[in-house]
């Protein structure tokens, strides 16, 4: 089957799952089509059966706002047709969904007919997608999408309560590649950041508001008050500066360090003993999961999808969005000698459940159930 791809190449949980399901597929001898407007952060190797297209946005001076949906659905139009595509699937609705309805009308006015699989991940339905200016673009997209997945229970009921869906929504949940998420003896690193062999605390993220980076920051406050403690903070984006000065105003700095965006995120969880993710909103949480295959058990707000992955008082803890005394209570449970090999282990067990090799298969029938369909329809 020759599928395109269409997501957010950069940083970012869609593009991620994006990727990684593309490159997945080509192994299997599928052949894959990356449609995005720069190369895909995680598509970092050759692998034959991979094509990377770039859409070219082209600005003019009369443009304030480059019509980058316009170019998507142009370059789209191109690869199906020259490279004979049998299917799009197309990651995050904002503006990827409305731009392969579009793409899909020029190409049957041509009679090529391709079905488009739309795949929810998050922010694009419970944060941007529902604001009024976007959403009835998002409704009638996910409506004329031909297959429509959701990466999690939550998000599929959000997904029906908050738009007028008519279709029938499919929960295939992200996953995760256990050869690269493992835990690494890094001993060495594990050394030079916790001399003393103090509990070493990470999260990950893209320091957006809905991440709440500021409450990992309390929370670490208060475990440190009552055990030897470190911080590490993986990742960048507009909340550091906050986060910074709060470091500061506590007087934690010397405990805490900001690593920025790095690509090796398994070297550094590999050495960690809890991850936080304080979030007011996560669909999923596909960096927990990346945690959790590194043996790491998880504190985590109860919000959206997450008590789908991380198992109350099993892989870790769910508590209520902002309670920052239960998450370090939670946190300190866990971290007591006695109770955190158990919750390691049950961690990395929970993580083993989603395996891309479990999930593939979910991908692939979903792929030939719908161009299946699709093919009667237009018979
Ligand atoms: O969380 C973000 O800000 C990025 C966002 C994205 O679209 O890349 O992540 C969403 O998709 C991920 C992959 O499916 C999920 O693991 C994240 O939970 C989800 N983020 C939110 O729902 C806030």
């Amino acid at each position: 089957m020759n599928i395109g791809i269409v997501c957010y190449p950069t940083f970012g949980g869609s593009g991620v799952v994006a990727t990684e399901l593309g490159m997945a597929l080509a192994k299997k001898s599928y052949r894959v089509h990356f449609i995005t407007y720069s190369q895909p952060t995680r598509l970092d190797t050759f692998i034959e059966n991979i094509c990377f297209h770039e859409v070219d946005i082209r600005s003019y001076p009369l443009f304030q706002y480059p019509p980058y949906e316009l170019a998507l659905a142009s370059k789209m139009v191109e690869v199906v047709k020259y490279e004979k595509l049998d299917l799009l699937h197309v990651h995050y609705a904002i503006p990827h969904a409305s731009a392969a309805f579009m793409a899909k009308q020029i190409l049957a006015t041509e009679g090529v007919f391709i079905p488009v699989i739309t795949t929810l991940h998050g922010t694009d339905i419970t944060l941007v997608g529902k604001d009024s200016s976007y959403e009835p673009v998002v409704t009638f997209s996910i409506n004329q999408s031909d297959g429509v997945t959701a990466v999690s229970e939550d998000l599929k009921r959000d997904t029906y309560k908050h738009f007028a869906i008519n279709k029938n929504i499919e929960v295939i949940p992200n996953f995760i590649d256990l050869k690269r998420f493992q835990k690494q003896k890094k001993d060495h690193f594990r050394a030079a950041i916790c001399p003393d062999n103090e509990k070493l605390i990470v999260h990950t993220s893209n320091f957006r508001k809905v991440k709440r980076v500021v409450d990992v920051i309390y929370i670490f406050n208060k475990i440190r008050q009552v055990i030897p403690a470190k911080l590490l903070l993986v990742g960048d984006g507009p909340e550091r500066s906050a986060a910074e000065n709060l470091c500061r105003e506590l007087g934690d700095c010397d405990s805490i360090r900001f690593l920025g965006k790095i690509d090796a995120v398994e070297e550094v969880l590999s050495v960690a003993d809890l991850f936080l993710m304080p979030s007011e909103k996560e669909s999923f949480g596909l960096a927990a999961l990346e945690a959790m295959a590194c043996e790491v058990p998880v504190v985590s707000s109860n919000s959206g999808g997450l008590p789908e992955l991380n198992l109350n008082g099993i892989t870790g803890f769910t508590c209520e969005v902002g309670d920052i005394e239960d998450m370090t209570q939670k946190s300190l449970h866990i971290l007591s000698n006695e109770n955190l090999a158990t919750f390691k282990k049950n961690a990395h067990k929970r993580a083993k459940e989603f395996d891309i090799n479990a999930i593939l298969p979910k991908y692939e029938a979903f792929y030939s159930k719908v161009v299946e369909n699709h093919s009667i329809i237009t018979k």
